[in-house]
C-alpha cells in the first residue's frame, strides 16, 4: 500500500504518519511534510523523487504530474488501466492524506495583500483530493485530520479501509472542496466591491453546534456561523453558565443584540419571542436596566436580556427575582457573576464587541418554498437629510429625543409595529399586528394595563411604516400621546397631518421605512 501526504495543517500527522509506517505502508510526501515525517525519523519518500521533476514556480507545481494522478485514478479492477499503468512504470496510490493552503486563515488576518491571499489559494491540493475521491471505490481520501482515528482504526482491523468509509470520505472532499472554492470567489467579490447579485449565490458556513431540536421538539436544528471575520454575534459569545443555547434562544438573541447595537449610551434591550418588549437608556446600566423591567414585567418572564454595559452586581440581585433564559453582556462584575451562576438554568453570556455594528455587506437572507430571497441588511436608521417636521408645532427637545429612542426600537419589532417611549424607555409595544391601527391601540393598551393609566400622558410614538388613515393619530391623541415619527408616504398623509395639528401633536417623517416581517 502507498500513501500520498502533503498537509498544511500539519497538527497529528506524524503520529497518524507514524501509525501508516508500522503498518508497512509506503509514504510519498511533499516538501515541507516530508522534512518534517524525516524529523521525526518516519521514513517517506520525495514526490519529485517518485515523479523524476522537480517541484518548481516556488512549490506551485509539485504534485501536479501524471505519475501522481495516474496512480491516483487509474481503477483497479480495469484490466487496461492497470495495463497502461504497468506499461508507463506507474504505481498506484491507495491513500490520500490532503489539507488545503490555509486561505481563510490568510484572509482573515489583518491587513493581508490581495497578492498574499491568492497565493494561497491550492490548486495541487484540490486536484488530488478530487482525482482520489473520484476513484473512491480503490483510494481512501483524507481531507480532515478529525478523521485519521477512524482511517487508522479500520486499516488495523481490516487491513483496508471499508468502502462505506470511503464513500463517506468521498463525500467530505467535495463538500470541503466546494466551501474552498465558495471562500475564494466570495473574497474576489468583495475586493471588486460588486455589490450586484450573483448569478448563482454559494455562501459558506461552518456548523458551530448541532442543537437538541429547532423551533419546535419535532425539528431538527443546528447551528452554523458565516465563514469570515465577523465580530461581535451571537456567535461568537461565550457561554458562561446555564444549559445549551437553543434554537429560540439564538434566534431571539440575534434580534436583541441587533436592537442593541443601535445604541451607543448605556442601554437594556429586553426581548421575547424576537421582538423588543422592555428597552431602556441611561446615564448607567442600573437606570438602564431599572426601565428595561419596568417597563414590562410580566413579558420579561422568560425572555432574554441583553445589556452594553458590564453587568453588576445590584442588577444580578433583581434579575435573581425573575426567570430569564438568556442573559448577554460584554462582562460581569465578578460578584454579579458568581451570584447568577447560583441559578443553573440561566444561560449567561460574554459578548466581547457587543457594539461593533452588523457588517454591512452582509446578506440578510429569507428562505421560501423552493428559494431564498436576498437582500442587504437594513443598515441604516435614518436617511443621510433632516427630519421632516410636518406639523404647525415642531418636536421639543426633548420630544425628539424619545422620538429617536422609539424610532430605534421601533425598527426592529414585527410588523406592523408602533412602540411608544418616555424618557428613554419604551412604555408600550404593538408587535406583528395585520393592521396598523390595532398596533398602535395595542401598545396604548400595553402602557395603561402594565405601567398604569396615565404612563401615555406625554409619550411619544414611533411607527415603523407610514399610517394608512389618520385613525392611528385619533388613538394617540386619545392617550396624550404628543408626539409622533413615521416614514411618511402614505396619499393621506394629510389626513393624518392635519389631525395633529388640530390636536397639537408634533410629527415628523424621516422618509425611511423600516418593515421587518
Ligand atoms: O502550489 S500547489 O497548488 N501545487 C501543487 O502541485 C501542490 N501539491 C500539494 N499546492 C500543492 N500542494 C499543497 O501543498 C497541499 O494541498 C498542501 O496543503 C501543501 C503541503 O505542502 P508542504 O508539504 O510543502 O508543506
Amino acid at each position: 500500500m502507498r500513501a500520498l501526504i502533503s498537509v498544511s495543517d500539519k497538527s497529528g500527522i506524524v503520529e497518524f504518519a507514524g501509525e501508516l509506517n508500522k503498518l508497512g505502508i509506503e509514504i510519498i510526501s511533499t516538501g515541507g511534510t516530508y522534512k518534517k515525517l524525516r524529523e521525526a525519523k518516519i521514513p517517506a519518500v520525495e514526490v519529485s523523487e517518485i515523479t523524476g521533476f522537480p517541484e518548481c514556480l516556488d512549490g506551485r507545481v509539485k504534485t501536479l504530474h501524471p505519475v501522481i494522478h495516474a496512480g491516483l485514478l487509474a481503477v483497479r479492477s480495469n484490466p487496461s488501466h492497470m495495463k497502461q499503468l504497468a506499461d508507463l512504470s506507474i504505481k498506484p496510490i491507495d491513500l490520500v492524506i490532503v489539507n488545503l493552503y490555509p486561505f481563510k486563515e490568510t484572509v482573515m488576518k489583518e491587513g493581508v495583500t490581495r497578492e498574499e491571499a491568492v497565493e494561497n489559494i491550492d490548486i495541487g491540493g484540490p486536484t488530488m483530493l478530487r482525482a482520489a475521491a473520484k476513484n473512491y471505490q480503490d483510494v481512501a481520501v483524507v481531507v480532515d485530520p478529525k478523521d485519521y482515528d477512524k482511517v487508522l482504526s479500520e486499516l488495523k482491523e481490516y487491513g483496508e479501509v471499508t468502502l462505506d468509509t470511503k464513500f463517506y470520505l468521498m463525500q467530505k472532499v467535495f463538500m470541503h472542496t466546494a466551501a474552498y472554492d465558495t471562500l475564494i470567489a466570495n473574497y474576489l467579490r468583495e475586493q471588486r466591491n460588486d455589490d450586484s447579485f450573483p448569478e448563482t449565490l454559494t455562501l459558506t458556513f461552518e456548523k458551530v453546534q448541532d442543537m437538541r431540536y429547532g423551533e419546535n421538539p419535532h425539528q431538527k436544528a443546528a447551528f452554523y456561523r458565516e465563514t469570515g471575520k465577523r465580530k461581535g454575534s451571537i456567535a461568537d459569545a461565550i457561554q458562561l453558565n446555564g444549559k445549551e443555547l437553543s434554537f429560540n434562544n439564538i434566534n431571539d438573541t440575534n434580534g436583541a443584540l441587533e436592537l442593541l447595537k443601535e445604541f451607543t449610551e448605556p442601554t437594556v434591550v429586553a426581548c421575547k419571542h424576537g421582538n423588543p418588549c422592555g428597552v431602556g437608556s441611561a446615564d448607567n446600566i442600573y437606570d438602564a436596566w431599572k426601565k428595561a423591567y419596568e417597563a414590562d414585567k410580566v413579558s420579561i418572564f422568560g425572555g432574554i436580556v441583553v445589556l452594553n454595559r458590564e453587568l453588576t452586581r445590584n442588577i444580578a440581585e433583581e434579575m435573581m427575582n425573575i426567570f430569564l433564559e438568556v442573559v448577554v453582556a460584554p462582562s460581569y462584575e465578578e460578584e454579579a457573576l458568581k451570584l447568577l451562576q447560583t441559578k443553573k438554568n440561566i444561560r449567561l453570556l460574554q459578548l466581547a464587541d457587543i457594539e461593533v455594528p452588523q457588517y454591512e455587506k452582509a446578506y440578510d437572507l429569507k428562505k421560501v418554498n423552493g428559494g431564498l430571497i436576498v437582500q442587504t441588511i437594513d443598515s441604516k436608521l435614518l436617511p443621510d437629510g433632516e427630519l421632516k417636521v410636518v406639523t404647525d408645532r415642531a418636536p421639543s427637545d426633548k420630544e425628539m429625543e424619545d422620538l429617536l429612542f422609539a424610532w430605534r426600537v421601533v425598527k426592529y419589532v414585527k410588523s406592523n409595529g408602533i412602540a411608544l417611549a418616555k424618557d428613554k424607555q419604551t412604555i408600550g409595544i404593538g408587535p406583528g399586528q395585520v393592521n396598523r391601527v390595532w398596533a398602535t391601540k395595542q401598545s396604548i393598551e400595553h402602557a395603561a394595563e402594565l405601567i398604569g393609566p396615565d404612563a401615555t400622558k406625554g409619550a411619544v410614538l414611533a411607527s415603523d411604516a407610514f399610517f394608512p388613515f389618520d385613525d392611528c393619530v385619533e388613538a394617540a391623541h386619545k392617550a396624550g400621546i404628543t408626539a409622533i415619527i413615521q416614514p411618511g408616504g402614505s396619499i393621506r398623509d394629510e389626513d393624518s397631518i392635519k389631525k395633529c395639528n388640530e390636536y397639537k401633536i408634533a410629527m415628523v417623517f424621516t422618509g425611511m421605512r423600516h418593515f421587518r416581517h
